[in-house]
Formats: structure tokens, C-alpha cells, sequence
């Protein structure tokens, strides 16, 4: 059974290789960012409230975000263990997300950071851009805010996992196979 969390900048990769790592490993992977993209496309409630602020790159408040982390986490597809992608994305999201594993008594098994440098990045978001047509890709502003917020609030977080020695990174350029390769062989215990 692993519990664990993928993490990096927009365009790392994370999605990606989160839906082949749920398959190797078989654990559910849960994507924050997928359920506010279902949320706002069926125009919920919860989907009305998250629109603008990822729309512009921005993350949807604390409070929203955990409880619907802490709601999905009670799923019974996730008794046998999950991959979190996207979540927590800061310091305040690391304590909610630390009270729900109590509560849960259960606790993290590895923090998978995969990284790549910013014009990779740019790259990547713009090809899938003009591929999917995601709003927060099309927009040049959009993607700067969420580079910029991995850099200033999701970096000093990872450096807290990293004291509790969560961490495994790997480097997210190259081929998706070769990345995905990479990630088992880091994943070994
Ligand atoms: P996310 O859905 O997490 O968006 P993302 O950071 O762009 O990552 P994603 O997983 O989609 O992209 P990936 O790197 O896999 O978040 C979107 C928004 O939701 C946020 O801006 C925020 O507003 C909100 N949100 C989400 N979580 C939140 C939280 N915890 N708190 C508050 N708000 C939150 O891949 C990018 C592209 O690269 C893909 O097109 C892929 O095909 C390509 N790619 C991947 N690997 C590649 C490779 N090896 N080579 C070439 N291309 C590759």
C-alpha cells in the first residue's frame, strides 16, 4: 500500500506520469486540478467558486480546496492507498493535509518532486495549449502566476517534506517513458 503526493511546476509532468504511476502501482490518483476542471465544466457549485482563480493561475483558497480534499480522501478507493497530484501546493495545505492523515490514522510514504527547467515548461503548457484548449495554458499571464506561485509557495514547501526526508526527486525532461522509467527506479525501496 503507498500513500503518496507528486509534486512540481505546471508543465513538470505531474498529470502525466500520475495517471502511469496509478496504473503500476494500482492506487487511485487524485488530481485537484482535474476535479476543479470537472466542477467548473459541469458548473457546480464548487465549480463557480474555483473559475476565476484558476482561470487566472491562481490557487483557489485554502479552505475550499481541503475540504474537498479531506471529502475525497474518505472514498473507499482510496482505503488501499493514493497518489495526490497537486495537492497540498503550500505550507497551510501541508498542516490541513498532516490532520486529515492523523485523523485517517494513516501517514505518507514518499513526496515525488519531478522537475524541469522554465522554458520547457512555457513549452510544454503552450503545445497542450493549442492541443486541449485549457484556459489557464492559452494565457500567457495565467501561466507566469502559476510558475510564479510554485516558486514562492510551493518550493518552501517541498524543503518541509524534505526535512522529514519525504522526498525523491526526479528529472522530468526527456520522453515520457524515460521519465515514467525514472520514476519506478526512484520509487524502489
Ligand atoms: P493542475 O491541474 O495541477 O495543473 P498543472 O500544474 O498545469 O499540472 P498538470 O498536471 O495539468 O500538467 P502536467 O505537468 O502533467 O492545476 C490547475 C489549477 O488548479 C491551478 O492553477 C489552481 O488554480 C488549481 N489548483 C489545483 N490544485 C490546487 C491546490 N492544491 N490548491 C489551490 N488551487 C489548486 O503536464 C503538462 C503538459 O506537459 C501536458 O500537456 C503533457 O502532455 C506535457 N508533458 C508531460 N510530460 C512530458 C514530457 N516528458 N515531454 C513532453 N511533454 C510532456
Amino acid at each position: 500500500m503507498t500513500r503518496m503526493l507528486i509534486v512540481g511546476p505546471a508543465g513538470s509532468g505531474k498529470g502525466t506520469q500520475s495517471k502511469r504511476i496509478s496504473e503500476d502501482l494500482g492506487i487511485v490518483a487524485i488530481s485537484t486540478g482535474d476535479i476543479f476542471r470537472v466542477n467548473i465544466k459541469e458548473q457546480t457549485e464548487l465549480g463557480r467558486e474555483a473559475q476565476r482563480y484558476v482561470d487566472a493561475g491562481d490557487l483557489v483558497p485554502d479552505s475550499v480546496t481541503n475540504r474537498m480534499v479531506e471529502d475525497r480522501l474518505t472514498w473507499a478507493d482510496a482505503k488501499n492507498g493514493f497518489l495526490l497530484d497537486g495537492y497540498p501546493r503550500n505550507r497551510t495545505q501541508v498542516a490541513a493535509l498532516d490532520e486529515m492523515l492523523s485523523r485517517l490514522d494513516v501517514s505518507l510514504d514518499v513526496v515525488l518532486e519531478l522537475t524541469a527547467d522554465r522554458e520547457e515548461l512555457i513549452l510544454r503548457l503552450k503545445k497542450r495549449a493549442e492541443i486541449e484548449g485549457r484556459e489557464d495554458d492559452a494565457d500567457e499571464a495565467a501561466i507566469r502566476r502559476r510558475l510564479e506561485i510554485f516558486e514562492s509557495e510551493t518550493a518552501p514547501m517541498i524543503a518541509e517534506y524534505e526535512s522529514r526526508g519525504l522526498v525523491r526527486r526526479v528529472d522530468g525532461l526527456g520522453p515520457m517513458d524515460e521519465v515514467n522509467a525514472r520514476i519506478m527506479e526512484a520509487l524502489k525501496p
